[in-house]
């Protein structure tokens, strides 16, 4: 290849500017903090501790598509979604940010894979990631999803505000149709451990969608008012096509358990809260959703020793769980 730069000219154009995090942008550094704070993984979980409830499981199969369906949105999330939106965002410090998401998004993946082999036979599993191949609501709003992350273009902020939009529908939203299968289940006594996993993989999801969320509202700021309403429309029809999908995705994974009425009550619960991540109004009427599974996404009330099955190191480690209190931003100067 033939080199443009020579030492003469290198200082003439584009320069390369250092990340420096002794200037604040915004609340970047407090989700840095946060994602810290919160490290984990999957094998420090006592998930061989759920085998023997396992083998009397009536509802294998409809459990292990759950999770090989969060497989897929969490490898998509790491290969695509915090790659272009790291590639594309100017910050530096945002760009920094969205890779260390990225990291834990590779770790949200494998844990899966930890439980499947802690659990299942290699027949099961090489069954399972079949399965995801061919079911066509997966494969739906993962293609949807990836169209939106590889339509970015260079110094654009409608398509990049567009990729934040949906990385937080993908993150506060769609995931929450296979989230509920664990948190129903560890909350009846079911599968206890592997719940845990999934509690851990929500807490960072729920940092995602806040930070994801704030910084899109950040562009969107810089819209006038033509093009917010046109990115409004845009994004709330992508909203309903997405949420039509996963009715069907969730009548189609539960149908033998019975409890596809309570999944899409949870959904529409999580469509709102990822339209308020995005600083949008919300779209579906407050209902009832499952205080069981309620009950497991608010990490700071579990009735259990949050940490107890988990190495030493993790207790130091994991300093505090999210609370209300972890995004009341009043005192920052934004
Ligand atoms: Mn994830
Ligand atoms: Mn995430």
């Amino acid at each position: 290849m033939q080199y443009l730069k020579t030492i003469e000219n290198v200082l003439s154009d584009d320069v390369f500017q250092a990340v420096n995090w002794n200037e604040t942008h915004g609340l970047n550094e407090v989700f840095w903090k946060q994602q810290v704070k919160q490290f984990w993984l999957p094998e420090e979980v006592a998930v061989s501790k759920d085998i023997l409830n396992w083998k009397s499981f009536e509802f294998q199969t409809v459990y292990m598509r759950v999770l090989a369906g969060l497989t897929l949105l969490d490898t998509l999330q790491t290969n695509v979604g915090m790659n272009e939106l790291a590639r594309f965002t100017n910050e530096l410090q945002v760009k920094a940010l969205y890779t260390l998401f990225g990291a834990f998004e590779a770790i949200h993946a494998k844990s899966y894979s930890y439980i499947f082999t802690t659990l299942c036979t290699n027949a099961q599993i090489d069954e399972v990631f079949d399965w995801v191949e061919k079911n066509p609501y997966l494969q739906y709003k993962a293609s949807k999803i990836e169209e939106v992350y590889t339509s970015i273009k260079e110094n654009d902020d409608v398509s990049l505000w567009k990729a934040h939009f949906a990385s937080v529908m993908l993150e506060s939203f769609l995931f929450y149709s296979g989230f509920f299968y664990p948190l129903y289940l560890g909350g009846h006594g079911t599968m206890k451990n592997s719940a845990e996993v999934i509690s851990l993989i929500i807490r960072d999801e729920s940092t995602h969608g806040s930070a994801t969320g704030y910084n899109a509202q950040q562009i969107f700021k810089t819209f006038g008012k033509v093009t917010q309403d046109e990115l409004k429309l845009w994004g709330y029809e992508l909203l309903l096509d997405l949420y039509q999908n996963e009715l069907k995705y969730t009548d189609d994974l539960y149908a033998e358990t019975g409890l596809a009425g309570k999944v899409k009550a949870y959904v529409r619960f999580n469509a709102n809260k990822a339209l308020m991540n995005l600083g949008l109004d919300t779209m579906f009427p407050e209902e009832e959703v499952d205080p069981i599974v309620m009950n497991g996404i608010r990490t700071d009330s579990v009735t259990h020793d949050f940490f107890s099955q988990k190495g030493n190191s993790y207790t130091i480690a994991n300093v505090q769980p999210i609370t209300d209190a972890t995004f009341d931003f009043s005192g920052y100067n934004l």
